[in-house]
């Protein structure tokens, strides 16, 4: 009696929230749903079990465990095999490795996906579908509901940067836990730059920072993110950004008189001096290191915002090595300096990610750089250079990846009073509206967007003191890039996704992430 009153009561509440259903916190936006006619699956732990077929399903299935434990307070049996209402299954007829399927009907729910990381994937689409129909999951119920879901790009990365301030092992594993949320699959770790070395490589331990990450630390860190569906890919960023190196191997300095003395933790625009030939054996070297600690098939190698005119322009030894080539201009010598080290790459069986370094202050109109390889992916990241890095790369068959700075630099503030300390490079404010309207494809017509594999949310860490400040600056703006990586431009709208966004945010806050609540945007 008494529980057919609150449920009475219940329902009467339920039918004046309007606007919550089985659709309202889905994000990224499924690119294929298909309501059902109204029937409803209970949730019951006499009745349901969640079964798989796979034994690398496991953790989908604990997950899913956790959630109906969470949400529903119904504590499922794990059954790995036999007929579960509640059935996860590898399909390899799915073409795509990241495509599933959700399907929920009276009978119950059945999760399909082309790979571990696929059903892992239906598995948090539920939950948002459980986190959007309260009233519901309040109930223990959950409505018909069809998806069929694939992302646009294989490639959805966000960017962090521990070199400019250490963040310790358990930090970035909690960063990888909530970007698996937002079906982001990389994690870029900048390990290396001006202020830091954090990558303990055993043949030249005079390199480490004194706090760093040893190997058997970022194989954690890589296993923790493997499970989730994250590759992690490690960039070790020269020839410019190297003042930690210049720091352990000052010889590796170009020999001229302005050159500033190294003063470790201030960028002084110093850089590797490309005429160095021990340069490339310890490159060579830390390739082969750092290739053995990550499985990724990717090594990112920097190549941005190398101060050539400072250093390579004025030094004796680039200069006569200039001559001997007969080049003209000093950022030519980045054309030998990186056919070795992408030699080295392809020796330790990887490829190369390099940023998108165009005409910049450092390096004039290099364009010349092209052709690179085209095994190297290129990251286009200074916004009004993109459409030239987009046609360029198109045009020799390099893989591109979009991260321009207006929409994708989580270090910009996203709005007036919000201008992190300690930044001095007069960064444009990059509002959630500002990064919802980033359209990777650039309005290419879609024959001219084959070359681009996805995009990155790059948080550069130089005001990021801890994950707290880490996590403010991601979200709620990484919910709508996650869209921009995942759906399709047909099935996204910034009214439908400020409504969306606000249960994953309530959700965010209650998992303990310090977020921005962004006030200044209405919920209708
Ligand atoms: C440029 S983007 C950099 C970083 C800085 C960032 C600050 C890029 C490839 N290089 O070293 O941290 O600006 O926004």
């Amino acid at each position: 009696m008494k529980n057919l009153f609150l449920t009475l009561v219940l329902s009467l509440f339920c039918m004046t929230m309007i606007g919550q259903d089985n659709t309202s916190a889905l994000i990224p936006m499924p690119n294929k749903i298909i309501n059902g006619n109204g029937a409803v699956f209970t949730v019951n732990a006499r009745h349901s079990a969640i079964t798989f077929d796979n034994k690398e399903l496991k953790f989908a299935a604990e997950k899913l465990q956790d959630i109906f434990k969470r949400r529903m307070s119904e504590n499922l049996n794990i059954s790995p095999t036999g007929n579960g209402t509640i059935r996860l299954i590898i399909d390899n007829s799915l073409e795509h490795k990241e495509q599933y399927s959700l399907e929920i009907n009276n009978k119950g729910i059945t999760i399909k996906g082309a790979s571990k990381g696929a059903v892992l994937y239906g598995v948090i689409t539920l939950e948002q579908i459980l986190m959007g129909d309260i009233c519901m999951t309040s109930q223990k119920k959950i409505r018909e509901i069809y998806i069929y879901d694939k992302p646009r790009f294989e490639y959805r990365a966000m960017m962090l940067d521990p070199a400019r301030n250490y963040l310790p092992v358990e930090s970035i594993k909690f960063f990888i836990d909530k970007m698996t949320l937002f079906k982001y699959n990389v994690l870029q770790l900048h390990l290396t730059d001006d202020q830091g070395w954090r990558i303990y490589i055993e043949k030249y331990p005079q390199l480490a920072s004194k706090d760093h990450y040893t190997k058997e630390e970022l194989k954690e860190i890589i296993k923790y993110a493997e499970m989730r569906n994250v590759t992690v890919i490690p960039e070790i960023d020269i020839p410019g950004h190297t003042c930690a190196m210049l720091s352990a191997f000052p010889e590796f300095k170009c020999e001229h008189k302005s050159a500033t003395p190294i003063e470790l933790g201030k960028s002084v625009d110093m850089m590797l001096c490309a005429s160095v030939g021990k340069v490339y054996t310890v490159i060579d070297d830390i390739i082969k290191e750092t290739s053995k600690i990550f499985p990724a098939p990717y090594i990112h190698l920097g190549g941005d915002e190398a101060a050539i005119k400072y250093n390579w322009a004025e030094c004796p030894r680039c200069q006569k090595l200039m001559a001997e080539l007969k080049y003209e201009d000093p950022s030519q010598l980045m054309i030998p300096f990186f056919s070795k080290v992408l030699k080295s790459v392809k020796e330790a069986g990887k490829k190369a990610i390099l940023w998108c370094e165009l005409d910049n202050i450092y390096m004039p109109a290099n364009d010349y750089l092209f052709p690179y390889d085209p095994e190297v992916t290129l990251v286009s990241w200074r916004g009004g250079l993109t459409p030239k890095c987009l046609e360029l790369t198109r045009r020799h068959g390099n893989p591109v990846i979009m991260a321009p700075g207006e929409y994708t630099y989580l270090d910009y503030p996203q709005y007036t009073g919000d201008f992190p300390e300690f930044n001095n490079w007069g960064m444009p404010i990059t509002t959630l509206e500002t990064c919802y309207q980033f359209d990777p494809g650039y309005g290419e017509p879609l024959s001219g967007q084959k070359h681009i594999k996805g995009i990155m949310a790059t948080l550069w860490g130089e005001a990021i003191k801890d994950i707290n400040r880490a996590t403010y600056m991601a979200y709620p703006r990484g919910l709508a890039l996650s869209e921009a990586g995942w759906t399709e431009m047909k099935n996204r709208n910034w009214e439908s996704f400020k409504n969306r966004m606000y249960p994953n945010l309530m959700n965010l806050m209650k998992e303990g992430v310090s977020i921005r609540v962004p006030f200044e945007i209405e919920q209708k």
